[in-house]
Parts: structure tokens; C-alpha cells; sequence
């Protein structure tokens, strides 16, 4: 860390060393996010500039997270890295990214990188000495295996079924060492053998690197996969919609041995009080998710993102949230992320005809105030929406390997670049974006949505601050209410002192709450109305009928 950073440390503009559970975490497409240097392209420097939408003045996050920033052939957006020791200089150097360390830092936010180490580039110089011969230090680096024979023209046939993510099988072959090598997702992107002591300690090595330069937070893309059993038997099948569906996967990812791995990979984060780190569930349920959690090491469940906009699929995403997780491992809230499409063209349309704009809003305090670490998708604070890109402009090669059936679609509908004013470029960049900006950018950006009170980027602003200052929405125990039937939503939070208690009609016509049923509580405070259209009682008595609107959503506090 850099002697500003240890400074400001001290000085306490950072919070308790459990921020990562009371904190706000914001993702940022570093492409997609602002253009300093106007190639089109977002920056670390364009990052900076913006840092002041981020820190306390505006937004009031605890933390970026930064998607990959490093060298890479961009085969799939970033994450086939080539060098995970550097920066790729199209985003800036390594004193700009030293310098966004502290000017991160001295705003109290603190920087979350993403690492991917189930796999590198094959670009990557480990890899490209690794695949001419089976003798020299990296030729052991990646999960190499021989034929299992010949088929029936004399080529050699894959080691075992395994299938790749993207579509295809999980296996390449390499005639230079007449073997196969293995990757879950595309042929440019081999698998790492973590269960080579060398290259562990290797990856472990590039972990202290970042640690060192003052970064506060990892998050491990497709965590679940780094080891796959010894023995690399084939996979059972089953029936299903894809190859992928048409396997259990019991051998290519989930292996017993994998929460040691995180234990010794946690020992080294742990050397600080205050370092968070957060795994990609890959592919898993809720249960897994949970089973690997542990203290500041969380994992990204896809409970809430995958449930529908209505009250019954929401109620049944927290309560197995809940009943996974328990009281003594801590969930993360995510609607949103660079592979799934946008919170507000995604729920809106699962709904039907709903106002998008309502949804967005409601949809912003059920991430803000359920249960567990939010993470926020830049844009999302705007009700950024997936935009059309025409296959040839799309920047999400995968989207065009796979066949029909798979999971992925394209991913450059919800990359696009974050519009900050209106006029050319939209505040994104000075010159050409290198991905079309959305068609709603005039009025859809940073600079018009602060004039307006109503507008999304307001409501979470004001949702932000709230949670800032009230510990039963950042730490309580979360209650579904047993009176949460039909469109509503109701949930309590409670630390001793206080109860909070959050109500979200998720349906297109009014919904009736009835202030009963809690004895001891004469009143309620009104915190919190997605409407602001027609303003509330501050203070509402007990007992009283509260009508909610569609997609209204509304927080109150027990008055003791
Ligand atoms: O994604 C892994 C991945 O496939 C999922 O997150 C998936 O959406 C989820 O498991 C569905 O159940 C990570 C990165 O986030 C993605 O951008 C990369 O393409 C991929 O790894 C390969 O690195």
C-alpha cells in the first residue's frame, strides 16, 4: 500500500473492518465506464474523474469493484488475461493505478479487483510454453491429459465428456504434446492445474502483489471450478436443454478439497483486518453458495437475480436465501452484473406491461435493504436499460461460438458505456465509443437525473444515505412478514433498537398493508416512498391501512 493510503488508514476515513458487510460494493466496466484520454475506450484516469460520483459526496459507496483491468486478447471481454501482474495500458499505467488506489482511498472507498485464476489467456506466456512441450518450468502449469485412443478416423478422442460452458467440448488438443488441454469456457481460455504446488504459490504470489498496492478486496471469477477431481473421470448425464444441463457435473467443479484452497487463499488475505473477498458461484444453487461462505469471504448467490418481478418469486428467492444462508453466514444482494441483462430491462419485462421506471425503483430498495452485501452495476443507479447491438457491433465474441441452445446470449447489451450529460459521447468520452452509448443517453445520464428529485439516480441516492445511517438495514436479521400474501412484499430488519420493516407491492394494481399485528409498536416513521408524487404522514399509527401503489415501495421504522 502506498504511504497515503496507510496514512488515511489511520486517519479513519475507512469505517469498521466489517465494511463488506454494512458496505455497498459498485461494479464498474472499466471500458465502459469513462474515457479520459478520448481513444473511446473507459480508463483508469476516466475512473478517477468520476470517483467523486462514487465517494460521499454523491453515491456513498464502500467500495469499487473493478472488472479485469489487465493485459488481455479479448476473447472474452477481459477475463482471458494474458499478465494478471499488470495493467493494460489501453486502461492506463501502473501509476494510474496506483493513483486511483489513493484517490479511491482518500474518498473512503476501498478497490475490489477481479481475479481470474481458474484460467488465463492462452496468450498468456505460461501457457503459450506450456503448449509446445511436455519438459520446461510451465509445462506442468495447465490441466493437460492424454487421448483416451483414437476414434474411428484415427483422431485422437478427448480424455472424458466434459463440455465447455460456452458450447463445444472441454477439451483441446495440442499436437505439439499430443495431449488435450482443458477449458470450461473457450478453447482461447485454458485451465490453470491448481493442484500443482508451483502454481499455486504462483497465483498466491500475484494475490500479495495487488495486496501490497493497497487493494482491499479480490473477487474470484468462476471461484467453484479452480479444482476438478484427480482423476478426471467423465461426468454422469442426465436429461436437459443443453450439453452443459445434460451433465451432473460431479467432477469438473464443487471437489471437497476445494474450501481448503479458499482457507489458505483467506490466511493470506486475513495477514490485514478489514480485506474482503467475494467468489462467483459458477453455475450452482443457493446451498452451495452458502456452504461457501465463511466470515469476510462471500459468494455471489443468483437467488434474487434469477427471480421473476413478482411477489411470490421474490418471497421464495429470500426465503431460501435465508434458510441457506442462515444467521451466521452473510449473503450478497445482486439484480445486476456485466453477464446478466440489466435490473430494469430484466424485471420490467418479466412482469409485463409495468412502468419500467417503477420497477427500477422498487427494485433499487429491495437490493439496498434485503439481507446481505448489495452490489450495484454502474448504470444501474440511472435504470440503465440493455440496448440493441447489431451482431456486427457486438463485443461479446462468446455470444457467436456457441450453438443454439446455449446459455450465454450477447453480453454487449449490457456493457455499454455509462452516459453522464447529455450532448456527443455523452460525458463517456471526447471521441468515439467503442461501444454504441444507449438510445435513452440524452436524458438517461448522471447530470440531468441529479436535477430531478423523482429520477432513479435521486431514489438511490436516497435509499444509499438512508442505509448509511441505519444499522438494521446494513447488519439486522431480515423476517419475511407472515402477513406477505398476494403482491406484497413485507419483511422486518431488526438490531436490538430498532425494526425496520419494508414493504414493496410488486404488482400493477394498489395493495393494502395493515399497520397490526406487531404489539408494542403505537407508531411507525415514515423513512422511505419510492412515490414521491404524493407525500406520506411523516409519522402513521399503529393500525392504520396503508395503500400502496404499483410498484410503490416504502420503509418504515417502529417508533418504540
Ligand atoms: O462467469 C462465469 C459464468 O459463467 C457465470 O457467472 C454465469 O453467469 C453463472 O454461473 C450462471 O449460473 C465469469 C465471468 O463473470 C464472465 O464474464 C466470464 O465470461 C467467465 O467467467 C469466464 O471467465
Amino acid at each position: 500500500m502506498t504511504e497515503s493510503g496507510r496514512a488515511l488508514e489511520r486517519t479513519a476515513t475507512f469505517g469498521p473492518d466489517d465494511w463488506w458487510r454494512r458496505g455497498v460494493v459498485y461494479q464498474i466496466y472499466p471500458r465502459s465506464f469513462s474515457d479520459a484520454d478520448g481513444d473511446g475506450i473507459g480508463d483508469l484516469p476516466g475512473i478517477i474523474d468520476r470517483l467523486d460520483h462514487l465517494g460521499p459526496t454523491g453515491l456513498g459507496v464502500d467500495a469499487i469493484w473493478l472488472s479485469p483491468i489487465y493485459p488481455s486478447p479479448g476473447k472474452d471481454g477481459g477475463y482471458d488475461v494474458s499478465d494478471h501482474t499488470r495493467v493494460d495500458p489501453r486502461f492506463g499505467s501502473e501509476a494510474d493505478f496506483d493513483r486511483l488506489v489513493d484517490e479511491a482511498h482518500r474518498r473512503g472507498i476501498r478497490v475490489i479487483l477481479d481475479l481470474v485464476m481458474n484460467h488465463t489467456s492462452d496468450e498468456h506466456p505460461w501457457f503459450v510454453a506450456s503448449r509446445t512441450g511436455r519438459t520446461g518450468r510451465h509445462a506442468g502449469d495447465y490441466l493437460w491429459a492424454d487421448p483416451a485412443g483414437q476414434d474411428a478416423d484415427g483422431r485422437p478422442r478427448a480424455p472424458n465428456n466434459w463440455v465447455s460452458w460456452f458450447g463445444g467440448p472441454a477439451w483441446t488438443y495440442e499436437p505439439r504434446r499430443g495431449q488435450f488441454y482443458h477449458h470450461t469456457f473457450l478453447a482461447e481460455q485454458p485451465e490453470i492445474d491448481w493442484r500443482v504446488p508451483a502454481v499455486e504459490a504462483a497465483q498466491f504470489e500475484m494475490v500479495r502483489g495487488w495486496l501490497d498496492r493497497g487493494v482491499d478486496g479480490l473477487r474470484l471469477d468462476t471461484f467453484n471450478v479452480f479444482l476438478k477431481h484427480p482423476d478426471l473421470p467423465s461426468n454422469p448425464t442426465r436429461a436437459g436443454r443443453t450439453p452443459w444441463d445434460r451433465q451432473v457435473h460431479l467432477y469438473d467443479r464443487d471437489q471437497p478439497d476445494f474450501p481448503a484452497l479458499i482457507e489458505r487463499f483467506r490466511a493470506i488475505l486475513d495477514a490485514e483486518p478489514g480485506r474482503m473477498s467475494v467468489g462467483e458461484l459458477f453455475d450452482g444453487t443457493v446451498e452451495t453458495a452458502a456452504g461457501l461462505t465463511s466470515g469476510s469471504h462471500l459468494v455471489f448467490d443468483w437467488t434474487l437475480i434469477e427471480a421473476a418481478w413478482n411477489a411470490s418469486a421474490v418471497r421464495s428467492a429470500i426465503e431460501a436465501r435465508e434458510e441457506a444462508f442462515g444467521e451466521g453466514r452473510w449473503p450478497t444482494a445482486v439484480l445486476s452484473n456485466h453477464d446478466r441483462r440489466r435490473q430494469a430491462s430484466r424485471l420490467a419485462d418479466s412482469a409485463g406491461a409495468a412502468d419500467a421506471e417503477a420497477v427500477a425503483r422498487a427494485a433499487a430498495t429491495l437490493l439496498l435493504t434485503v439481507r446481505g452485501t448489495p452490489f450495484l452495476y454502474y448504470g444501474e443507479e440511472l435504470g440503465m436499460r440493455d440496448v440493441d447491438i447489431a451482431p456486427e457491433e457486438s463485443v461479446d465474441p462468446p455470444a457467436f461460438r456457441f450453438t443454439s441452445g446455449s446459455h450465454w446470449w450477447d453480453r454487449s447489451r449490457c456493457r455499454t458505456p455509462m452516459p453522464w450529460s447529455p450532448g456527443p459521447g455523452s460525458g463517456f468520452t471526447g471521441g468515439r465509443p467503442w461501444l454504441r452509448l444507449g438510445p435513452d443517453a440524452g436524458e438517461r445520464n448522471v447530470e440531468v437525473q441529479l436535477t430531478d428529485p423523482r429520477s432513479i439516480l435521486s431514489t438511490y441516492r436516497r435509499l444509499l444515505a438512508l442505509r448509511a445511517t441505519t444499522p438494521a438495514l446494513q447488519i439486522g436479521s431480515l423476517r419475511l412478514h407472515p402477513d406477505s400474501v398476494g403482491d406484497l412484499v413485507a419483511y422486518t430488519r431488526e438490531v436490538p433498537g430498532q425494526r425496520i420493516l419494508v414493504l414493496l407491492n410488486l404488482g400493477r394494481v394498489n395493495s393494502r398493508w395493515q399497520l397490526s399485528g406487531i404489539p408494542g409498536e403505537p407508531a411507525w416513521r415514515l423513512l422511505f416512498d419510492t412515490d414521491t408524487t404524493a407525500p406520506r404522514d411523516a409519522v402513521i399509527a399503529g393500525g392504520a391501512t396503508l395503500i400502496l401503489g404499483p410498484d410503490e415501495a416504502i420503509i418504515l421504522e417502529a417508533i418504540p
